[in-house]
């Protein structure tokens, strides 16, 4: 049987370029998202590819969705946490509580509630890989990003806290923590605003979801004795939260 893969939010972005390359990889996918159109185009362009996948439609934040679609999965070697949104990007006095809600429900109880379902089946099987997408923005707050980056914060503690966890279990977990990647990101941020989600990107070559996705299939194909446990990655324009240098 080839290794199984289960990745979320691979409608787009990160998550959808991961799951191309992780088929490409030998993997069999799992593919998650609330959009099964375009679950359904992936699956199209990856069997198309010789790949195997499969198609999972439901919303992270449901704890009884999460349960109902992932439950029946016999086996999962590889899960990549990667379903997540900012919403919104303004002064904490002035951010919208739903937005708020959007980002803990979604970025860290949702990638909650698909580890515990997922894990035991790990656990029980001896193994596995746990591929936590994080952010630069969970180690460095920003400024009109309070709660995004209390999410990535919380992930970033979820990854280490789940990697001595798991130990004794012999199941590796890696957070990947990108900067700027240019994806469908900023415009879910700026709630559809794409002129603005685009001037993020002027003068910069941003990362893409291509760029996570090689990073991941590098990290899980290392050999057992070897873990990654966090990994940066910015554009080479990009040195942190508060440094960009855009080319006119
Ligand atoms: P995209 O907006 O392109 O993709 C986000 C994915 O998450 C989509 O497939 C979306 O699927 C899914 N998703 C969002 N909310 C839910 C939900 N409630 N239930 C199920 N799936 C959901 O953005 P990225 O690819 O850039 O983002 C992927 C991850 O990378 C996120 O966790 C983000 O925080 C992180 N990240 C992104 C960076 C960037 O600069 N782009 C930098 C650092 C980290 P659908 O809408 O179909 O449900
Ligand atoms: C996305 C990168 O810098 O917009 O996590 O927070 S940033």
């Amino acid at each position: 049987m080839k290794k199984q893969a289960l990745i979320t939010g691979a409608t787009s972005g990160i998550g959808r370029a991961a799951a191309i390359r992780l088929a490409a990889e030998g993997y069999d996918i799992t593919a998650t998202g609330r959009r099964a159109e375009r679950l359904a185009t992936l699956r199209t362009e990856i069997e198309a590819a010789g790949g195997r996948c499969t198609t999972l439609v439901f919303d992270v934040r449901s704890e009884a969705e999460v349960r109902r679609a992932l439950e029946p999965l016999e086996r999962v070697d590889l899960l990549v946490n990667n379903a997540g949104l900012a919403a919104g990007l303004e002064h904490i006095d002035c951010g919208d509580t739903a937005d708020w809600d959007a980002m803990i429900d979604t970025n860290v109880k949702g990638l909650l509630y698909v580890t515990r379902t997922i894990l035991p089946k790990m656990v029980a099987a001896g193994g596995g890989h746990v591929v936590n997408i994080g952010s630069i923005a969970g180690t460095e707050p920003y400024e009109n990003g309070a709660v995004y980056c209390a999410s990535k914060h919380a992930v970033h503690a979820i990854s280490q806290a789940m990697r001595a966890d798991l130990l004794a279990a012999g199941i590796k977990v890696t957070e990947i923590r990108p900067g700027m990647v240019e994806t469908e990101f900023s415009e879910v941020r700026f709630h559809g605003d794409k002129a603005r989600a685009d001037r993020v990107y002027e003068g910069v070559e941003p990362l893409r979801g291509e760029d996570i996705a090689e990073a991941i299939a590098w990290v899980v194909g290392l050999p057992p004795h070897m873990n990654v446990n966090d990994l940066v990655l910015m554009p080479t324009q990009q040195a942190g939260a508060y440094y960009t240098h855009r080319k006119k």
